[in-house]
């Protein structure tokens, strides 16, 4: 487990320069031009505006590019195995409540091996809020079809195109129960800092679909230029987050529409259920 102030000097130099604070000094091994450092600065900025402490968070990722998350934020965290985020930071949840828990995952890791946790965590509600980092590939593993590959693309794993169908992770979040669904964009770190702040205050599971490109290894499908164009803003008067048959109908039919998909505030986080049913007569 890495702790939060590991880098005293450097950490020193950059106290009281606003979200900065939550920046580690380790150099970014992330490609030039990749998705993630948009997320990631989103993800600094509405930690910075919820007021959020260093030591009041932990990230815990698995393993590919999107696992690196936790080297680069100075807060408490768990690289962990391939997969494995979400149990992870269930279990760190169910020890410290009062820590505020990242599970960061890519698409293989959260869809692909992990997506065994999935339902789980959702119906359990527990109190974390997942980061799905979604590039539509295996990047640490140099382009092989992932669970959201494109049917047709062409990848490493396979050069004549994907003969699978991509799963709909808005769709999985929606069906497996999440109390809170939302869908944000690499490319619109303003944007997706609200959605952030929105699924941290979030009282259980929070499931954050996050599109960005991996510039190196998916020259078709997920590309800037193809993610600008197709993305926009949720309609805020057309939607209704508390209706899950408009979320539902989102989830098929607006792929790449921004914003709060689905929120459940009445539903008990797994904590206050624990809590309510400890008050119950035996
Ligand atoms: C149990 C296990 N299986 C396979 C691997 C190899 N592996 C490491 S990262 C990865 C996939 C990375 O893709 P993704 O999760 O989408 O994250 P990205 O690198 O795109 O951010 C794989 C297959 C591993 N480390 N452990
Ligand atoms: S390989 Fe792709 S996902 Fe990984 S750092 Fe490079 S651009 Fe980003």
């Amino acid at each position: 487990m890495t702790q939060p102030f590991h880098l005293d000097e450097q950490i020193a130099s950059v106290k009281d320069k606003g979200f900065l604070s939550f920046r580690t000094g380790e150099l970014p091994t992330w490609c030039p031009g990749c998705g993630y450092f948009g997320i990631t600065d989103a993800i600094y900025k509405a930690c910075l505006e919820l007021g959020l402490k260093n030591e009041e968070i932990c990230a815990v990722s698995g393993i590919g590019c999107a696992g690196r998350f936790p080297v680069f934020m100075n807060v408490y965290g768990f690289h962990t195995l391939h997969g494995r985020s979400v149990p992870v930071a269930s279990g760190v949840k169910l020890a410290r409540e009062d820590l505020t828990v990242f599970a960061v995952a890519g698409d293989g890791d959260a869809l692909g091996i992990g997506g065994g946790h999935l339902p789980h965590v959702a119906r359990r509600n527990i109190d974390i809020t997942l980061f799905l980092f979604d590039n539509s590939i295996y990047g640490l593993t140099k382009g092989q079809s992932s669970a959201t590959t494109l049917y047709g693309q062409k990848t490493s794993s396979h050069p004549s195109g994907n003969p699978d169908t991509p799963v709909n992770p808005v769709k999985l979040a929606l069906a497996y129960g999440a109390s809170f669904v939302a869908r944000g964009f690499a490319g619109d770190p303003e944007g997706l800092k609200h959605i952030v702040k929105a699924a941290i205050v979030h009282k259980g599971f929070s499931f954050v679909h996050i599109t960005s490109p991996c510039v190196t290894f998916d020259k078709s499908n997920f590309t800037w230029n193809n993610l600008k164009e197709n993305h926009s803003p949720i309609d805020t008067g057309l939607h209704d987050p508390g209706n899950m048959e408009s979320a539902m109908r989102m989830a098929e039919h607006e792929r790449f529409k921004i914003g709060i998909i689905f929120k459940d505030e009445k539903r008990l986080s797994y904590h206050d259920n624990l809590r309510q049913m400890a008050l119950k007569p035996k």
